[in-house]
């Protein structure tokens, strides 16, 4: 007979417990966030599943780069990290483009990736889908953390959140073991566990000697300049920088994704004469934009300098939450330090009641410039050639903007970013979203789906046919969601334009496509609507009815396939147009 001792019976009940999926998710909760964007597998599948069952709203990607770009725009626009969750290796290095887009362009993002055994990953043992992601993500993020207990998943959801959101917003990488989610831990300790962060972003009051220094060179200044950047729409500061832009009287130029923060149409508004402003101004005041290389390195040419490192003897003035932002390309008289909000409204304060509008010559000259601009750009929209080219298709886009101001914008390609970018006004703050600090193509569809999932509001998405391809199956994602997004491709056959021509026969040229593609079949195959216009009278039609169904639409515009230009409007980029 064995040994064994006596079997007790417990007399105490079990106290209650929680897992690792539970925590997460609790976590995320606790913080407000209500959406996540993914891909399910192993070993997040569970994740998602409870995720939806406890109320969460999880959005289902066919790839999760998509994902992962829907999680950085939603970060933009509603200040609140997006999330993109993503399975082990493959899953999080698709997912991986995108936590690098968020950290350049100052989105607020985490990227939420499974991972294998720590064990056998740092043994090199050869796992399920080994990798060591935490190292790999680390370069691209703002921070990286892993968690390994289930007592410490509310430390590093709270650190995650911090880390995107505060200061300048960036991608965050959270790594989450397989072994994780299955721990369970007491209930009551985890709960205790939690953290709801308090003021995750904090305001960033500048300093007063900042503040009068900026002013001073702002009133001494004869021909000044405003620029608004996307970190002034990300700010949500609308109303003090539409009093600071009324009060001062100072044109101002609004970067791409900053377009309608102010109505272009505004009479201050100075796109239209973007080339006689920039090298004509003496003090420049940048707001949440960087002289980077869509402002030229803030020297060269386009500055009224006469090489390319030479300067045109501007002043700047430059209002960042970044300390370090300053002189990275030129040298910045009069940093501003802080957070928008704060630093504009100081500002404000700082002017008094009887602030000096600039000297007349200037605001004339601009004017002048914009008006004659903008006359020619109207005899160019107005005429209607066959086939239809990017002009006579975008001004069909532009009255569509027009009657429907609240819609959300979202524009990709190279013509068909550069020609959108310049004719189609925004009239509302954080509309138009676009390729970004980096160009890329591949964002067009997941920022569609974020656009309309975050505002409720119809999305209207101008995409070239090269670009439109880089996230095209998510059509089904949009269709299967029935969300109101209308999709126009400017199709023209390729890259820049479909004339391209193999000198040896043999295969076509690297930038041409199958000629006349019929892409809106792809939305007709998951029950969405396809149209194929040939002219401005059917492209209207069919946006119409699109905006008023609000049902998926794929409108396949037949652009001319002569009407591009080499790389859009950056030509002089290219290493062989260099050297011609
Ligand atoms: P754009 O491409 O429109 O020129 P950038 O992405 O180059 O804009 O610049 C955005 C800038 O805005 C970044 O330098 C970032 O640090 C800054 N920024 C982002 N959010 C804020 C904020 N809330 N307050 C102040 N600066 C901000
Ligand atoms: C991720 C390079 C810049 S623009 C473009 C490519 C491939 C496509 C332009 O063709 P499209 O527009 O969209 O048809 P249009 O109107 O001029 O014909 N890979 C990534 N990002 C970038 N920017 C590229 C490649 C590129
Ligand atoms: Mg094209």
């Amino acid at each position: 007979m064995g040994t064994a001792e006596p079997q007790v019976a417990s007399t105490q009940a079990q106290a209650p417990t929680i897992d690792g999926f539970q925590l997460v998710i609790d976590a995320l909760k606790l913080n407000g966030i209500d959406t996540i964007y993914g891909l399910p597998g192993i070993p997040i599948t569970d994740l998602t599943r409870r995720a939806q069952a406890d109320g969460l709203r999880v959005l289902s990607f066919r790839h999760e780069q998509n994902a992962g770009y829907a999680a950085s725009i939603a970060g933009f626009l509603t200040q609140k990290p997006g999330i993109c969750l993503t399975v082990s290796a493959p899953g999080f290095l698709n997912g991986l483009n995108s936590l690098a887009h968020a950290t350049v362009n100052c989105f607020p993002m985490i990227l939420i990736s499974g991972s294998s055994e720590r064990e056998i990953v740092d043994l090199q043992q050869g796992d399920y889908e080994e990798m060591d992601q935490l190292a790999i993500a680390r370069p691209v993020a703002k921070a990286a953390f892993r968690v390994l207990h289930a007592e410490d998943i509310g430390v590093g959801i709270a650190r995650a959140i911090r880390a995107a959101v505060s200061g300048r917003p960036g991608g965050v990488y959270l790594d989450l073991p397989a072994k994780l989610f299955a721990q369970s831990i007491e209930a009551e300790a985890g709960a205790k566990s939690l953290i709801r962060v308090v003021d995750p972003a904090p305001r960033q009051i500048p300093a007063p000697d900042a503040v009068k220094r900026a002013l001073d060179l702002l009133k001494a200044a004869k021909k000044p300049l405003i620029i608004l950047g996307k970190g002034a729409a990300y700010a949500q500061a609308d109303a003090d920088i539409r009093a600071l832009v009324e009060k001062t009287g100072i044109p101002y130029l609004p970067m791409s994704m900053a377009k309608g923060l102010l109505p272009d149409t505004h009479e201050l508004c100075a796109s239209a004469a973007r080339s006689f402003v920039l090298p004509g101004a003496d003090v420049v005041m940048l707001i949440g934009a960087r002289l980077n290389w869509l402002l030229s390195h803030g020297k060269g040419k386009t500055w009224g300098g006469k090489g390319h490192k030479d300067w045109g003897g501007q002043k700047f003035i430059q209002v960042d939450i970044s300390p370090q932002e300053a002189d990275s390309n030129v040298r910045i008289d009069a940093p501003l330090v802080g957070d928008i909000g704060s630093c504009v409204s100081a500002l404000l304060a700082g002017m008094g009641p009887g602030w000096a509008k600039p000297p007349a010559d200037w605001l004339d000259a601009v004017h002048g410039k914009k008006t004659a601009n903008v006359a020619r750009m109207a005899e160019t929209l107005a005429k209607n050639p066959s086939p239809m080219n990017f002009h006579s298709a975008l001004n069909v886009v532009r009255d569509i903007v027009k009657a429907n101001p609240e819609a959300m914008f979202v524009n990709e390609g190279a013509n068909a970013l550069d020609f959108t970018r310049s004719i189609v006004d925004m009239y509302k703050p954080r509309k138009r979203i676009d390729v970004g600090t980096w160009g890329i193509m591949g964002v067009g569809m997941g920022y569609c789906i974020a656009a309309a999932v975050e505002s409720g509001q119809e999305v209207i998405a101008i995409e070239g046919d090269s670009a439109f391809g880089f996230s095209g199956m998510e059509v089904e994602t949009i269709c299967r969601y029935n969300l109101p997004v209308c999709i126009v491709i400017m199709n023209n056959n390729g890259v820049y334009k479909g004339t391209d021509v193999n000198p040896r026969g043999g295969d076509v040229a690297p930038t041409v496509f199958v000629k006349d593609a019929r892409y809106e079949k792809l939305m007709e195959a998951f029950g969405g609507v396809g149209v194929y216009a040939k002219t401005p009278a059917e492209l209207r039609k069919a946006m119409e009815e699109a905006i008023r169904s609000r049902r998926p639409t794929l409108i396949n515009a037949v652009i001319d396939e002569t009407a591009g230009t080499e790389s859009g409007r950056i030509t002089s980029l290219n290493p062989t147009a260099k050297k011609k």
